[in-house]
């Protein structure tokens, strides 16, 4: 059997990491995007955090795919070309590919050592499957390569990604999938509930500080990438839940009166000054499905796990007028 993987660089640069950074430094609140978490170090330590004791949403959304893979292949057929924005592992597709045969899978991520790895190792382990890894800032651009297969289309988007826009964002970024699918096209995607507090505060709380390392691997790279002269020992991890506002925030906390500069320019920050660098929203169900219905999609299904603490629904693009 010929084996078929391809490799596209559609847009491989990040939203240009300088002028991002520099533009979340000069606001208040500070800011920067969750986004740039994900060079090698931050995509090794994220999946460091999925086998932590308390980073219950990998396992309970596994558990999900395990139990309904045969109901989500019935009700989306075969032969679909199957996309996955973020698909950066290729992890969770596994459980799927057998039950859906897709004409082709099209991983897109951002971070292309850790792409490139992944798809090969797809490739190999399901000989049958046509691979198109394509290495893109998804978050800006949902584009197909040129190359991939005709056929319906169904689009991955496990791991409550969705969760680190900000509802509005969310809710267009739902509206370019079901453009990229066409009506008709499917989306599963996994999505976090809300819960108790403590279950929250603790799965961005690890006892082993590996969401910290993450958290503070962002400083890293920004001293590396943009010559930075962040002191990681003045910076704390913070996270929390604000049921208010229905989300996880992530913070880098200043410890002392101090100065940094990045590319050039300095900034300075006062003991306890945080830099925000990500949310994360959880959604009720319905919540969730008055999102999807906004944006153009039609709720098909929807699984919790046995403790109920994840979701996963399917859902199919509008055919209609919206
Ligand atoms: C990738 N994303 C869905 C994770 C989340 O839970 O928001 C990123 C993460 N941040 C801290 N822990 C995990």
């Amino acid at each position: 059997m010929t084996r078929t993987i391809e490799f596209h660089d559609l847009h491989p640069t990040p939203a240009d990491l300088a002028a991002d950074v520099l533009a979340g430094l000069r606001r208040r609140p500070r800011y920067i995007p969750p986004k740039f978490f994900y060079d090698a170090e931050g995509s090794r330590l994220f999946d460091a955090i999925t086998q932590t004791p308390e980073y219950y949403p990998t396992r309970a959304e596994l558990s999900i795919l395990r139990a309904q893979a045969s109901e989500i292949a019935a009700r989306v057929g075969t032969g679909s070309l199957l996309v996955e924005p973020g698909g950066g592992s290729c992890a969770k597709v596994r459980i799927l590919l057998e039950g859906l045969r897709p004409c082709a899978y099209v991983p897109m991520d951002i971070s292309r050592e850790h792409l490139w790895l992944a798809a090969e190792q797809v490739a190999a382990e399901f000989p049958w499957l046509e691979v198109h890894a394509a290495c893109t800032d998804f978050t800006r651009l949902l584009e197909l390569p040129a190359s991939v297969p005709a056929g319906p289309r169904v689009a991955f988007f496990p791991g409550s990604s969705i969760g680190n826009f900000d509802p509005p964002a969310a809710a267009d970024f739902l509206a370019a999938v079901a453009e990229l699918v066409g009506p008709g096209g499917f989306l599963l995607i996994g999505v976090d509930l809300k819960k108790d507090r403590a279950l929250l505060d603790a799965a961005y709380n690890d006892a082993a500080g590996i969401t910290a390392a993450f958290n503070r691997n962002l400083l890293t790279r920004i001293n590396r990438e943009l010559g930075a002269d962040f002191h990681l020992a003045a910076w704390a991890h913070r996270a929390f839940y604000d049921a208010a506002l229905g989300r996880i925030e992530m913070h880098l906390v200043s410890e002392r009166l101090q100065t940094v500069r990045v590319a050039g320019e300095s900034f300075d920050f006062v003991a306890g000054e945080t830099i925000h660098t990500e949310n994360s929203y959880k959604y009720a169900i319905d919540e969730f499905r008055g999102l999807a219905t906004q944006a153009g999609f039609r709720p098909e299904a929807v699984w919790t796990d046995a403790g109920g603490l994840f979701s996963v629904h399917l859902l199919r693009a509008a055919e209609g007028d919206r």
